[in-house]
């Protein structure tokens, strides 16, 4: 597939509330979108870096960067997607380039065909169950007024950000309003250590689906360590940057559920790996999501219609996050979200609505 040229846009979008965890507040989502213009179909792909490079050390100036100096100019001349990953290779590290550059050129190959991500992923569900993740908040009662806003919207599991002096109180408070039937999990964004222990031991009172990432991102030992002294699930998410990561997390017992986002990962191909590498050895996975757009949560939606997605995903509504989305807005029915059914990523961004969020754009003829 010939591809003629590379836009880079960069989007503000304001979140509809201040969206604070352990690493930092976000008040508005600054996006990298890459699209992929070919002879018979353009392609989208969102890159999930943030602006700052707090969560990990992606950021969305560094990623424009790589993507036109590095990664555009590695590409081979009439890639297929499955060459893209060898191909870009050679470039160490930054994954989330490398999978808004994949994704977009696998959305226009699929849209170029006809066929929808789901179906090229080998997605076995029309529609996917949502988690909502909830922010660390300045008081209980807010909190509680949030998950209570969330299960009225109907809502299948709520994950809250803890750090610590954010713990144990949150969730003993979530857990008394709403009962033990919530689907309940937490989340810590790498913020404790393994000294910590003791103090995590005490969320095992509150049946919880899981923890979260409690550990630094390459503490793999130290959190197989902590598996032995929790009841509670350890999930990995910032640790599992490609499936040798899974592999090595899974084989240590440093984890028993991982959360796959395709966007740190290097892509959905990637994210595919790392599903059937959890398949086979019995570890549930979820997907995670970053804040994204309608045409990243698309994309994601399609990848948590896998069969070993078992547990409800960080994929809300549009309107968790945005008053006004880019695409068509997602929305929740009796807390699922349809899978797409259209070629690629099955949605477009609303032209009007891009062009007022767009900040900059940058055509690069390739
Ligand atoms: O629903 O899109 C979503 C966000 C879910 O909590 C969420 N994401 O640590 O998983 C995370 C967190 C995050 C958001 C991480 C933005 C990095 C950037």
């Amino acid at each position: 597939m010939k591809i003629t040229g590379v836009e880079l846009r960069r989007i503000a979008m304001p979140l509809v509330a201040p969206f604070r965890t352990s690493f930092g507040t976000e008040t508005a989502r600054d996006v990298l979108l890459v699209r992929v213009v070919t002879p018979d179909a353009e392609g989208w792909g969102e890159c999930v870096a943030m602006s700052e490079p707090l969560y990990s050390p992606e950021y969305a100036d560094g990623a424009a960067e790589v993507i036109r100096r590095f990664l555009l100019p590695a590409l081979p001349k009439n890639p297929n997607v499955h060459d893209i990953g060898h191909a870009l290779e050679p470039i160490k590290g930054h994954r989330m380039a490398k999978a808004a550059l994949e994704t977009a050129i696998l959305d226009a190959q699929l849209r170029a065909a006809g066929e929808p991500l789901a179906h090229f992923l080998g997605a076995t569900h029309t529609r996917v169950p949502c988690g909502v993740s909830v922010g660390i908040m300045d008081s209980i009662p807010q909190l509680l007024d949030a998950v209570a806003g969330y299960l009225d919207e109907g809502y299948l599991r709520i994950k809250l950000k803890i750090e610590p002096g954010w713990d144990l109180e949150p969730v003993q408070a979530v857990r008394e309003r709403f009962g033990d039937d919530v689907l309940l999990q937490v989340d810590a964004n790498a913020a404790y250590t393994l000294t910590d222990a003791p103090r995590l031991a005490h969320l095992d009172a509150f049946d919880l689906l899981l923890i979260e990432q409690p550990l630094a991102n390459d503490d793999l030992i130290q959190h197989a360590k902590l598996a032995q002294r929790l009841n509670t699930p350890i999930c990995l998410d910032e640790s599992i940057e490609s499936a040798e990561h899974a592999a090595a997390a899974i084989a240590l017992g440093s984890c028993s559920i991982i959360n796959i986002k395709p966007g740190r990962i290097g892509g959905y191909l990637e994210a595919r790996r790392i599903h059937d590498l959890c398949q086979a050895n019995g570890i549930a996975v979820w997907c995670g999501g970053m804040l994204e757009t309608g045409l990243g949560r698309a994309a994601n939606v399609a990848l948590a219609a896998l069969p070993g997605f078992t547990l409800p995903g960080d994929t809300s509504a549009s309107r968790r996050y945005y008053a006004t989305d880019i695409t068509e807005p997602f929305e929740l029915v009796n807390g699922h979200l349809d899978v797409p059914t259209g070629p690629g990523i099955g949605v477009e961004p609303i032209p009007d609505v891009l062009d007022e969020v767009t900040t900059s754009t940058e055509w690069i003829t390739l």
